[in-house]
């Protein structure tokens, strides 16, 4: 089989090569020059365990090569960006453009396959039009369906294979056709239906998680205020056998999570109503953080300043869209009264970014441990208590033990806990 994947992100990358090393002939194709040249080259610009081993292979064995135009194909598949604009509607400029990059290209006998994560009707209502410019007759001539991603960053490889699929076609016909060439490496259940179920089913998948995100920080805000421990309640209150809360935080970030649920909200806009203060719960935590802030340090006169610990979307991964420590950071950067380091060992660029955790703690008057990175599990507290001017401690992830923080010299807060 011959494929084209649209789009050398990352679900197109990890698929494209896991594709090639199963004897496919894969030709990525992406807009970026850039991104097209290094993958030529075996090389990668995304970071994910693994990938690069893979990808260097699938380059290797000549199964893999990357191009900024379409070639033909056997199968299509788009995977490119569906982000949100400011005014939370889906851009679907990019799944628009590649559809109309491969129209040229269809055969007699073709698949395309939507894998981004789309508002239901995409296939139908977006994607047909464009494709019935092919001249050939859909459903029967060329196979069309999506087949959502449903893979985790930083076990991207692993859930590609493992993980459950669903694939919703225009018709039966395509549905199965589609089935079949994911079974060229899935090895979970492949369960078939309409494609706009199948479009529906991934949005929903995380808005529960969103959802139940956003109850948990709501429930972090309450015991705050009630004056017991979050933690100890969720994980009490999980203890029960149909009780699954998931975990408070500084909010909720990533391409995913933080972006798919408005994709609901934009269709059904009057019915979608624990969907959207669920996001709007979760897109308050950093304005909540910087309140727990300012009480932390009410005391300081003059600028004061918290030195950050992580930056990403998500622990032990370099991606930092839509995380909340970045808007953390904006609130932050709006103070007069405040000053900002920040150390990710994953990123090397930020503007705040200082040399490493003793540079981060420098004349410091609280560290806030904001992405709980592995790299942080044994921070050198004492070698950074010295630097610091005043050792707080503020935990947003309950992170970090208790009583080690404080044998270090440190003042110790925990998000989602109150003074009782
Ligand atoms: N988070 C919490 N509390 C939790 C779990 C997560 O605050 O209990 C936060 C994280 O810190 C992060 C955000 O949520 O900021 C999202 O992280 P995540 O690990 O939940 O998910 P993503 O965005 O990396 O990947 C999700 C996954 N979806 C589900 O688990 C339902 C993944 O399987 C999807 O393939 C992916 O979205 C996607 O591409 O749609």
């Amino acid at each position: 089989k011959k494929i084209c994947v649209m789009g050398l992100g990352y679900i197109g990358l990890p698929t494209s090569a896991m594709f090639a090393i199963h004897g496919c002939k894969v030709i990525g194709v992406d807009v970026n020059e850039k991104v097209v040249d290094a993958l030529n080259k075996g090389e990668i610009t995304i970071e994910e365990p693994y990938l690069d081993i893979m990808v260097q292979a699938a380059v290797r064995s000549g199964n893999l090569i990357a191009d900024t135009k379409p070639h033909e194909a056997d199968a299509f598949i788009i995977a490119v960006p569906t982000p949100i604009t400011k005014d939370k509607k889906a851009d679907m400029s990019y799944v628009i453009a590649a559809t109309e990059a491969i129209v040229p290209y269809l055969r007699k006998g073709n698949m395309v396959i939507l894998e981004s994560t789309s508002p239901p009707g995409t296939v139908e209502e977006l994607m047909l039009p464009i494709l019935e410019k092919s001249g050939l007759k859909i459903g029967e001539e060329l196979y069309v369906g999506h087949s959502p991603e449903r893979v985790l960053p930083g076990k991207i490889l692993w859930e590609l294979v493992n993980n459950n699929r669903i694939i919703g076609g225009i018709n039966r016909i395509s549905a199965e056709k589609i089935r079949d060439l994911y079974k060229t490496f899935v090895n979970g259940e492949i369960y078939l239906t309409t494609v706009r179920t199948a479009e529906m089913c991934k949005i929903v998948e995380n808005t529960f998680r969103d959802v139940n995100i956003a109850l948990a920080n709501e429930l972090a805000k309450i015991c705050e205020s009630v004056g017991v421990d979050v933690w100890e309640v969720i994980e009490l209150a999980n203890k029960h056998p149909r009780v699954n809360i998931h975990q408070p935080g500084p909010g909720v970030g990533g391409h995913c999570l933080a972006v798919d649920p408005w994709f609901i909200v934009e269709k059904t806009p009057d019915l979608a109503k624990i969907i959207e203060l669920s996001r709007k719960t979760n897109d308050s935590m950093p304005q909540h953080v910087l309140n727990r802030i300012d009480e932390i340090l009410k005391d300081i006169k003059g600028t004061k300043k918290v030195s950050i610990l992580g930056i990403t979307y998500k622990p032990n991964i370099d991606d930092m869209r839509e995380s909340p420590i970045i808007e953390l950071i904006n609130l932050l950067d709006r103070r007069e009264d405040y000053e900002i380091s920040v150390y990710d060992p994953y990123v090397k660029t930020h503007k705040y970014q200082a040399k490493d955790l003793i540079d981060v703690a420098q004349n410091s008057d609280l560290l806030l441990l904001a992405v709980h990175h592995d790299y942080f599990k044994n921070l050198p507290l004492s070698d950074m208590a010295k630097v610091m001017r005043n050792r707080n401690f503020f935990d947003t992830r309950n992170f970090l033990n208790k009583e080690e923080v404080e044998n270090k010299g440190f003042k110790y807060f925990l998000l989602g806990q109150g003074k009782s």
